[in-house]
């Protein structure tokens, strides 16, 4: 829209705070917010439901009732046109009496892609697209990465000390971070469909790798372990957690001659793993595994350790966002040097946003195109 007015402008930033905030919470779905506005006045207004259905318009329409009649609707994604488990959101603006629609982006869904406005406009009513474009774009830019290049968006974080360390050999975890981080984190987490670790971390560190934090504890992510030899204990808490959230092991064919060697060894871990609740899923390269992930529906993924995992990610230039959260401590004696730290980030990579959090300094770096 070439000039949107300040009333459309607030009343989408509106909507896309409301779509971030359940970010994570919607998958395999978007997080899409609607608002209907009657002279000025919010009368009915959703986010996508848990499950994905019934979608933002259904449930924001359905509060405003009669009240829509002539109202404009505020969506930050074009308004759907296929059959789901409900009818298509855009038959249900047309019916509901809306006079117009404002959309921050249009939908890449190939079962959508314009056809929700067209169908809009067919019916008389007057459509502005792109009201706060940047803004949608970022707000759904996990859900745009998979529709439009088939893998997750992926961001890796790191928590560094002052000396560029992010862990002490043969020392488990080690506080880098304080509790601001430690809690900005475990949102990151719940606002994520997948987690991944190495399975050096997995071994080292034990991480249940889930969200602790009140009223999230039912937003973890999907877990995933590299574990090219399926070499994970059934004692870690990874394990002994699978039955409640879902964890997957990477492990890749056989190659190596003491590899195939110790095939049936393997192949007991393999069942082992499997009768605890764990999914093994051989694939390739990190791209292959990437393309794995996006097919069953994963928007997001966050690398958050090791140096291993890390260093794949970037080689395979499959990294989106970095976050850094750097601690004022140093480690010294036996640590283990970060991939990188904030003064050597890799190249392609601008800072977008740096905060303050309590004695840690975060820094996020979004990839240049
Ligand atoms: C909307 N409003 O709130 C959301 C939309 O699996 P289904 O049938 O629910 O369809 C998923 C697709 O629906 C998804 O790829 C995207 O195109 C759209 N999401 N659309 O009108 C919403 N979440
Ligand atoms: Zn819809």
């Amino acid at each position: 829209m070439a000039n949107p007015t300040r009333k459309d402008e607030r009343f989408m930033a509106a909507a896309l705070r409301l779509a971030r905030q359940h970010l994570g919470q919607t998958s395999t779905n978007p997080s899409v917010a609607c608002l209907i506005v009657q002279d000025g006045v919010i009368v009915g207004r959703a986010v996508t439901a848990r499950s994905g259905r019934p979608h933002a318009e259904a449930q924001a329409l359905a509060e405003a009732g009669e009240r829509a009649r002539g109202a404009t609707a505020y969506v930050t994604l074009e308004p759907c046109s296929h059959h789901g488990k409900t009818p298509p959101c855009a038959d249900a603006l047309v019916a509901s009496g809306v006079a117009r629609v404002v959309i921050s982006i249009l939908d890449p869904d190939e079962r959508v892609a314009g056809r929700g406005v067209v169908r809009l406009r067919e019916a008389g009513i007057a459509v502005d697209i792109g009201v706060l474009p940047l803004e949608g774009h970022g707000a759904l830019e996990a859900y745009l990465t998979r529709q439009v290049s088939k893998r997750p968006h992926v961001t890796l974080k790191l928590a560094v000390s002052a000396d560029g360390m992010i862990g002490r050999t043969g020392a488990g975890q080690v506080r880098i971070t304080g509790p601001i981080s430690r809690a900005q984190v475990q949102i990151l987490r719940a606002q994520t469909d997948a987690i991944l670790v190495g399975i050096g971390t997995a071994t080292a560190d034990d991480p249940e790798l889930t969200v602790r934090l009140p009223g999230l504890e039912d937003c973890s992510p999907i877990r995933i372990v590299l574990d090219r030899r399926l070499d994970l204990s059934l004692g870690s808490k990874l394990v002994r957690s699978a039955a409640q959230t879902p964890v997957i092991v990477v492990s890749g064919e056989p190659s190596t001659q003491s590899e195939l060697e110790q095939a049936s060894e393997r192949a007991g871990r393999r069942a082992a793993l499997e009768a605890a609740g764990v999914e093994v899923l051989e694939t390739g390269t990190v791209a292959d595994l990437l393309t794995a992930l996006g097919s069953r529906g994963i928007s997001s993924l966050l690398v958050e350790g090791g140096a291993v995992a890390a260093r794949a990610f970037l080689d395979a230039g499959l990294v989106d966002r970095i976050q850094i959260y750097t601690g004022p401590q140093t480690i010294g004696e036996n640590g283990i040097a970060s991939p990188f730290d904030r003064k050597s980030v890799p190249p392609g990579f601008k800072l977008v946003r740096s905060a303050q959090y309590g004695d840690d300094l975060f820094e996020e770096y979004e990839r240049e195109n």
